[in-house]
């Protein structure tokens, strides 16, 4: 009887020893302030300065169908690429909330197209169709290209639409004209649109839109999924192969074939982007050889390197020379069908 009280006394006294150390240790660690001086810290640690800003925003209130992890929106395409960047199609977002997150941030988009010679005659289909159908409602700077101002047609713009009309000199093959387009926005950017636009959107202009191409094309770095060879396997599709080319992509690599007509994202990315591939043009050029697919080849190496952080469907770029398949559900961009040897001569 007397060894259990001592055993029971003893087990007491032992719990208050445990308890107390333990809450001395908690008091340490998470109460007492740690000496600075303890931390070794390299003398050469970056400065960092986040923005601690608590003026946040709220959404308005909307009603709208509520998302379920079990029920995904499209099962008939790849929605997201292994990287997990999103590939955007029609039925897999809310127009209405992405426009609500985007009007707080107050954003302009710059888009930047070229008509030179002959490819005047597409202006009005282009900048017609993207006043009505291009980032609605929303804050557009077109930056038109052409060696022909006084033909640019009158167009009547929406408000926040812009038109700057860019005198350029014209090349005599069409390929530098279409390559070069690379180098001219690189240097824009440097001069002037790093002051004047947050994103860049970089299109051809023999193109048409048909329905709204909204704010789900914003992201850092963008590119549009070819309406050619978007279910080609990669050793099939029409990437550089000659190793000699700046844009070679060697066989068993590659995601995608992008489009050229159609890319993007934040200007510092877009920069980086053809700054990168006009690098790759003229290196090219000084070797005597030029890509099979010209500044798209070079676009195509870029972003297998450079992962993009958002993927447009073909919806995005449809060629009118194709049929539709069922899964493209709505042509928003679709090319103007162009007798090739008349209007590049
Ligand atoms: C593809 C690409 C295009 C470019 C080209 C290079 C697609 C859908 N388009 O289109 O982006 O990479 O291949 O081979 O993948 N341009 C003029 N005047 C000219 C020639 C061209 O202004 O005389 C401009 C114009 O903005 C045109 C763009 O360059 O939209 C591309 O030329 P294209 O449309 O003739 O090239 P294409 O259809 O072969």
């Amino acid at each position: 009887m007397v060894m259990k009280k001592v055993l029971i006394l003893g087990g007491i006294l032992m719990a208050g020893i445990i308890g107390y150390f333990s809450i001395q240790h908690i008091n340490q660690t998470s109460w007492e302030p740690v000496s600075i001086q303890h931390i070794s810290q390299p003398s050469c640690q970056p400065v960092r300065q986040t923005d601690l800003n608590e003026n946040f925003s709220v959404l308005p209130r909307m009603s709208y169908r509520q998302p379920f992890v079990d029920k995904p929106q499209r099962t008939d395409v790849l929605l997201m690429s292994p990287w997990l960047a999103p590939i955007v199609w029609e039925g897999t977002f809310n127009r209405d909330i992405l426009n609500a997150q985007y009007r707080q941030k107050n954003f302009v988009v710059g888009v930047a197209t070229f008509a030179v010679k002959k490819y005047i005659r597409f202006i009005e289909g282009f900048l017609g169709s993207a006043n009505k159908f291009f980032l609605s409602g929303h804050r557009v700077n077109f930056y038109l290209f052409t060696d022909n101002p006084e033909k640019v047609p009158s167009i009547k713009l929406a408000p926040e639409k812009r038109l700057f009309i860019i005198p350029v000199q014209n090349y005599s093959r069409w390929q530098d004209i279409s390559m070069n387009r690379m180098d001219i926005i690189s240097n824009h950017i440097r001069s002037h649109w790093r002051y004047e636009v947050d994103y860049l959107y970089s299109m051809d202009i023999d193109v048409q839109m048909f329905e709204h191409i909204g704010v789900e094309i914003i992201d850092t770095l963008v590119g549009t999924i070819s309406s050619w060879l978007y279910t080609t396997p990669r050793d099939s599709n029409s990437y550089e192969r000659r190793p000699e080319s700046r844009a070679a992509i060697p066989r068993g690599e590659g995601d995608f074939y992008y489009a050229a007509s159609f890319y993007g994202g934040s200007v510092s990315e877009v920069y980086k982007l053809t700054t990168a591939c006009f690098k790759g043009v003229t290196e090219d050029r000084a070797n005597g050889i030029e890509a099979k697919w010209h500044e798209e080849s070079h676009l195509n190496k870029y972003l297998l390197y450079h992962k993009p952080t958002r993927l447009l469907s073909p919806e995005y770029y449809w060629d009118e020379e194709l049929i539709r398949p069922r899964i493209i559900r709505v042509k928003r961009l679709s090319s103007v069908r162009k007798d090739l040897k008349e209007v590049r001569f």
